[in-house]
């Protein structure tokens, strides 16, 4: 048949899943074959990612995919920014750092001394954000392990390594690194030199849709597959993959990737270096087929899943997700606003005083606002913000590259939160189209299929698939909401 069925590996912060993926001429499906929880692990006063424990989920997931079907191909996307290093051995050099620990506090402003805001955005053309890859390795300058480092591999790039033996890093995952250069589409070693960092690790880059390589031996016999079976490079960014999975007709679209970030902006044929975008702090990321995404991250669903954790925690009753969104829906709107973006939202809670709800509250304290008491309170002020910041960078965005939206698709598991999808309507005075909240694994499958030989030859072709195949829920935006004046109550604060 002229079907391809591929395994999709999806990567979360919060929940890792495989999928099996078939492309046919005019179909697109996808089938769950394996999902685990993921997350942080605290150990030594770090926080890392059980990468080991990842990647045999992963090879559950495929061989599960293996099992039910044909499998013509391996894919796998992550968040960005973390990494693993290898020694002269190819062994991995201790755990890969979580993005969210604390070491690289403090260290993007030292950088920023020696190399300049305007000449680090000039080259990376990325916004600010304390983890990014530059960053987490000056913090680790002079580590026995950076030391010993031969090889750097951002963690797609690393679990397809354990695959296949191959090394590489995927462009639109590079990109994210703040050691990429987006003019000149080559590693920034100049950059990375400056600052320190043994550029001579960054390994050479691989386009989205070029083989990796073949299974190893060993892997296929643990799989069950065949030997030969390859191993795609797909947008391995999730964001990414999910920009690809967005089912836009229109030409002037907005997207907001909403999971445990929120990435909310405009896809580009060029990337917007001016210093307007600079001051906003906009991203410049790669896109799959030399798309740039110029968006905003924002601090997501997050802030949500962190402040169930706590009253998971505290054994507060009642704190699950559908009854909180469910009395959120009915509680008053934009009581609490508050500054969704401000980066003492970032790491995990460790105790009371740190926990995700009173950090909020201190929030809501400082900017004048009600200080939200219930668990429900604050999940609405959670969501007002998060439209509200969906707002103002929707606005910039358009600004910033001279475009004019006219629809905001929202994808992602976030697609799923219709209380989240209307406000983002009510907010931004457009009209949303929410789903695939698998919008990410399905851009995986779409570039594997056509690695493999698919008819699908530009993103236009395999977004017009998603619209054909999956349903989407359409939001109007309603009005009567002063969001005018509650941007003015965050900005003020
Ligand atoms: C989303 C995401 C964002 C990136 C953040 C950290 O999952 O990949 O795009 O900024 O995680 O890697």
């Amino acid at each position: 048949s002229d079907a391809v069925r591929v395994a999709a590996v999806d990567l979360g912060a919060t929940s890792g899943r495989v999928m099996a993926g078939r492309v046919g001429p005019r179909s697109l499906h996808l089938e769950e074959a394996h999902r685990f929880p993921n997350g942080g692990v605290r150990a030594h006063g770090s926080l890392f990612w059980d990468v080991l424990g990842i990647h045999r989920e992963v090879l559950a997931g495929v061989k599960e995919v293996a099992r039910t079907g044909p499998l013509d191909g391996i894919g796998i996307d992550s968040w960005a920014v973390d990494y693993g290093l290898l020694d002269r051995d190819g062994h991995l050099l201790g755990n890969p750092y979580s993005h969210r620990d604390s070491r690289t506090d403090g260290v993007a402003a030292r950088v920023l001394q020696q190399v300049g805001a305007e000449e680090m955005y000039a080259t990376t053309g990325l916004q600010q954000l304390p983890f990014n890859t530059v960053y987490q390795l000056v913090a680790a300058r002079g580590t026995a392990a950076l030391e010993a480092a031969e090889t750097l591999l951002l963690l797609p790039d690393l679990l397809g390594y354990w695959l296949t033996g191959a090394v590489g890093a995927e462009r639109t995952n590079a990109s994210t690194t703040g050691l990429y250069d987006v003019r000149s589409r080559t590693w920034a070693t100049d950059l990375a030199a400056r600052v320190g960092l043994p550029w001579a690790v960054l390994p050479p880059l691989r386009e989205p849709g070029e083989l990796v390589g073949t299974v190893l031996p060993e892997v296929a016999a643990q799989l069950g597959s065949t030997p030969d079976l390859p191993v795609v490079a797909v947008g391995s960014h999730d964001t990414a993959s999910a920009v690809v999975g967005v089912p836009a007709t229109e030409d002037d679209f907005a997207y907001i990737s909403s999971g445990t970030w929120s990435l909310v902006g405009l896809e580009l044929e060029k990337p917007v270096l001016t210093e307007a975008a600079r001051l906003a702090d906009f991203t410049n990321e790669g896109g799959v087929d030399g798309t740039v995404r110029f968006l905003k991250n924002v601090m997501g669903l997050w802030v949500l899943s962190e402040s169930v954790r706590s009253w998971a925690d505290e054994r507060i009753a009642g704190a699950d997700l559908p009854f909180l969104l469910a009395g959120a829906a009915d509680a008053p709107p934009l009581r609490t606003v508050v500054d969704i973006n401000d980066p003492r939202l970032l790491p995990p809670g460790t105790s009371a005083a740190t926990s995700m709800p009173a950090r909020i509250a201190r929030l809501a304290e400082e900017a004048g606002e009600p200080v939200p008491r219930t668990p429900v309170a604050v999940t609405r002020c959670i969501l007002d913000s998060l439209a509200l910041a969906y707002r103002r960078h929707l606005r910039a965005a358009a600004e910033l590259a001279g475009r004019a939206p006219t629809v905001v698709h929202v994808v992602g598991g976030g697609a799923q939160n219709h209380l989240l999808c209307q406000l983002t309507a009510d907010a931004t005075g457009l009209p949303v189209l929410a789903g695939p909240s698998e919008a990410a694994a399905l851009g995986n499958v779409l570039v594997q299929a056509r690695a493999l030989g698919a008819a699908l030859p530009d993103l236009a072709a395999m977004r017009d698939l998603v619209r054909r195949t999956h349903e989407l829920h359409r939001f109007e935006p309603r009005s009567g909401l002063d969001w005018d004046a509650a941007e003015a109550r965050v900005a003020s604060s």
